[in-house]
């Protein structure tokens, strides 16, 4: 297959790199320094891409490669990829579920209790010297709290089953009720947050759910309420956010995704009820290697004239 070459938009996890660079012709656009003129030069010899999360592929690159093929994301959120355009170009897009379902749901009850918890000031507390001077105010308790789930899907199930064991109540909230699922469905975001401890957005992203999280929301969720945002920054209103936890109309957030990532708001910086993690929920050796390797086999069997593993369009 070394006859085919793939462009590059993203980094992915080195060893999963170096086999598709075994197998493909490999131009890493995000290495280059001439990023358009690396286009040009490749532009119509490229079959594939491999992108990565937060590297969009929209409709303008889609088109500048008239014989795109494949789009292989490293992600199980395409959110950042233009399907319109790929489907309209009859280009195969596929994602990486599953492999970080354990991964993402082990930081989302990471962040759950770090932040209830208090465990960042704790921390900050002992590092001061302060402990001596005096303990640390309460926290607040994680067991028998509800959690309502906004988006239960493959990875919501595992944050589920996880918190049942910290005998976490669990409720939902999504397009519609699902069959063979005995939490309760709540059809308004609004009304499971007026009823949960700990909101839990764990929705795709896209135009569908952006801004679901807004004022109305947290204001419902409430001085003693959490917000966990482990799914993408869009989903929240971030400004509505922000004054939420500034004026005490919400208790805490713990927060792997934001808006405009890499940046953070800097009125986080300083709050001591807010977690903060740069988008880690997947990011473990073993996860990121499983994300890589899944992404190259969907290169492989599309070249090899099979069916891709996992499509999504
Ligand atoms: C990655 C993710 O961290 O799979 C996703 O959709 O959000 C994460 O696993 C992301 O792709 C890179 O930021």
């Amino acid at each position: 297959m070394k006859n085919v070459e793939i462009l590059s938009i993203g980094p992915m996890y080195p060893t999963s790199l170096e086999a598709m660079e075994r197998d493909f012709t490999v131009h890493k656009l995000w290495q280059s320094k001439d990023k358009p003129a690396l286009l040009t030069q490749v532009r119509d010899r490229i079959r594939g891409i491999q992108s990565f999360g937060p590297y969009g592929v929209d409709a303008k690159l889609i088109d500048a490669l008239p014989r795109l093929e494949i789009v292989a994301n490293v992600g199980v959120g395409v959110d950042a990829i233009d399907l319109d355009a790929a489907k309209r170009r009859g280009v195969i897009v596929t994602n990486t579920p599953d492999v970080l379902n354990d991964c993402v749901a082990d930081l989302a009850m990471g962040l759950t209790i770090a932040t209830l918890r208090r465990m960042i000031p704790a921390d900050r507390h002992v590092r001061a010297g302060d402990w001596p001077r005096g303990p640390m105010p309460f926290a607040r308790k994680v067991s028998g709290k509800t959690m309502g789930i906004l988006g239960l899907g493959r990875i919501g199930k595992a944050i589920a089953r996880r918190a049942e064991a910290f005998d976490m109540r669990i409720v939902y909230h999504g397009r519609k009720p699902q069959a063979g699922v005995s939490y309760k469905y709540y059809p308004k975001l609004v009304d499971m947050a007026r009823d949960c401890d700990v909101l839990m957005v764990i929705c795709a992203g896209g135009a569908a759910s952006y801004h679901l999280v807004n004022a109305e929301v947290l204001a419902a969720l409430g001085p003693e309420g959490t917000l966990i945002n482990v799914a993408r920054g869009s989903v929240v209103d971030e400004p509505a956010l922000v004054k939420a936890l500034a004026d005490g109309t919400l208790g805490a957030a713990g927060l792997d995704v934001f808006e405009a990532e890499p940046q953070v708001p800097e009125a986080f910086w300083t709050m001591n009820h807010v977690v903060l993690q740069p988008h880690m929920a997947s990011a473990t050796h073993e996860t990121r290697k499983a994300m890589g390797d899944l992404a190259v086999d969907n290169l492989r069997a599309h070249f090899a004239g099979k069916p891709v593993l996992t499509q999504v369009v």
